[in-house]
C-alpha cells in the first residue's frame, strides 16, 4: 500500500474512533472562536500505566485515585460542558515491571480513542514504555519515574512532574551529612534503574561532602532474605544505611538491620517516602528512618487543603500518598492539552496524527498551577518543579524535616 493511502486510513480510523465512542446527541464545537456549546458528549480515554496489583502497589493505587479526581472534577467543568467531552481513564496495570509495561503500553497505543498516558511510575517501567508510546505518537506523562534516563532519551512525547535522582540524591546525601551529622554510610541498591541511580548519586555527592560510603552492595526489587548483608552492616558500624530501591523490600531490610542490632537510620528516596515502610516495619523500629521526597510537603501547597478534602471526602478509608497529587496533576495536564487542541482543531481531530502532534505542543507549552506546584517542563519534558523534600519517621509518621526555601 502506498504510503499516502496508509496514512489516508491512520486518519480515517483516528476520526472513526471518536466518533463511535460518541454517547450523546449533541453537536461538535465550533472552531472558528465562536461559543458554541457541544450537544454530543465525546469520551475521551486517559490510560492509567501503574502498579496496581503487584509491585509498590500502595504507590499504584494512589496514582490512580488521584487521577480520578481529577478526571471527576474536569468532568464537572464548564469547559468539558462547552466542549461535549467526558473522560474516562483506563487501567493499566503494569505491575512494576518492565515487561508487562511494555505489554500495557502495546495495549494503550491500539486502543485509538485515548489521548494520553498518566504514568508509569516505576522508571524501569517508564523507560521501555516510552519507547512504544513515542513509536504510536502518544503522550505520556510521568507522575512519579525519577531515573533522569527517562527523558534523556529526547523522545519529544515524554514528559513527568517529578524531579530527578540526579536533584534527588544529592540532597539526601546533604541533609544526611549536613542537617543529621552521619559520616560513614553503606550504600545498598535493589538493582533496578531507579534503585541503582538514585544510590549511585547519593553516594557521590555524599562522598564529596567527605563522607565515607564503607561499601556498596546489590540487592534485587524481589529479596525478603537480608541476613548476610545484614552481619556485613553490622560489623562495618556504619552510621546510616542508604538503601535505592522502593519502601517493600527496603522496609524488609531495614527491619531485618535493626532486628540485628544496628542502631542508626535507614534512608531511602521517594520510593520509601510512604506508610507502608513504617508498617512494614512493625511500627517502632522505623523510628529516626529518613527520606527524600519530591517537591514540597502538603503543608507548603496553597492547593492541597482543597485536594486533601476532596480526597477524604470521596476516599474516606485511603490515607493520602506522597504520589497521589503527583497523579492528579500529570492527568491535569494532560486534560489541559485536550481542551487546547479540542479547541483549536476540534475534539474528532484529538486522535488524528494532527491532534497527537497538537496534543504534544500544548503539554510542551504547559503554564498551570497544580496540586504539587507551578506545572510546566523544559525542552526535555522534566518538570520546572526541583524542590525535594526530607523526612524523617517520628511517633509512627513521616515529618518533612528539610523543606527547600525553610532550612
Ligand atoms: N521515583 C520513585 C520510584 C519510581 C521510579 O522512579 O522507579
Amino acid at each position: 500500500m502506498k504510503v499516502r493511502n496508509k496514512l489516508l486510513l491512520v486518519v480515517l480510523a483516528a476520526l472513526l474512533a471518536v466518533s463511535v465512542v460518541a454517547t450523546g446527541c449533541k453537536a461538535k464545537p465550533g472552531n472558528g472562536g465562536e461559543e458554541i456549546t457541544a450537544t454530543e458528549t465525546t469520551v475521551v480515554r486517559i490510560g492509567v500505566g501503574a502498579p496496581l496489583t503487584q509491585g509498590a502497589v500502595a504507590i499504584g493505587q494512589g496514582l490512580k485515585r488521584g487521577a480520578q479526581l481529577a478526571v471527576e472534577d474536569e468532568n464537572a467543568s464548564s469547559q468539558a460542558e462547552k466542549l461535549g467531552i467526558k473522560f474516562e481513564l483506563v487501567d493499566g496495570d503494569d505491575q512494576g515491571d518492565p515487561q508487562t509495561g511494555t505489554n500495557v503500553a502495546n495495549m494503550f497505543a491500539s486502543d485509538t480513542s485515548l489521548v494520553g498516558v498518566m504514568g508509569h511510575f516505576n522508571s524501569g517501567v517508564s523507560i521501555p514504555a516510552s519507547k512504544v508510546y513515542n513509536e504510536n505518537n502518544i503522550l505520556m506523562i510521568s507522575p512519579g519515574s525519577t531515573n533522569p534516563e527517562l527523558t534523556k532519551q529526547g523522545l519529544k512525547n515524554v514528559f513527568r512532574v517529578c524531579a530527578t535522582d540526579d536533584v534527588q540524591g544529592p540532597a539526601g546525601a546533604e541533609s544526611a551529612f549536613n542537617k543529621f551529622g552521619y559520616k560513614k554510610a553503606v550504600v545498598v541498591d535493589d538493582s533496578t534503574p531507579y534503585g541503582e541511580g538514585l544510590a549511585a548519586e547519593f553516594a557521590k555527592k555524599f562522598e564529596e561532602l567527605g563522607g565515607q560510603i564503607l561499601f556498596k552492595e546489590k540487592t534485587s526489587d524481589k529479596d525478603t532474605d537480608f541476613n548476610a548483608l545484614v552481619t556485613k552492616i553490622t560489623s562495618q558500624k556504619p552510621d546510616m544505611i542508604f538503601y535505592g530501591g522502593m519502601y517493600n523490600a527496603g522496609a524488609l531490610l531495614a527491619k531485618q538491620a535493626t532486628d540485628a542490632g544496628f542502631t542508626g537510620p535507614t534512608m531511602g528516596g521517594d520510593g520509601i517516602s510512604y506508610t507502608d515502610w513504617i508498617t512494614l516495619q512493625g511500627g517502632k523500629t522505623a523510628e529516626g528512618d529518613l527520606s527524600t521526597s519530591v517537591g514540597l510537603p502538603v503543608s507548603e501547597l496553597p492547593k492541597a487543603a482543597e485536594f486533601q478534602s476532596k480526597y477524604a471526602e470521596k476516599f474516606p478509608s485511603e490515607e493520602i500518598g506522597n504520589f497521589d497529587a503527583y497523579g492528579y496533576d500529570a492527568t491535569y495536564v494532560i486534560i489541559n492539552a485536550v481542551y487546547k487542541v479540542a479547541e483549536d482543531l476540534g475534539v474528532k481531530e484529538l486522535t488524528s496524527p494532527a491532534g497527537r502532534d497538537a496534543l504534544i505542543e500544548a503539554v510542551k507549552a504547559t503554564d498551570l498551577s497544580g496540586v504539587t506546584g507551578k506545572l510546566g517542563f523544559d525542552e526535555k519534558g522534566d518538570t520546572s518543579n526541583q524542590a525535594i523534600t526530607t523526612y524523617q519517621v517520628e511517633n509512627g509518621e513521616w515529618v518533612p524535616k528539610v523543606i527547600p526555601g525553610k532550612d
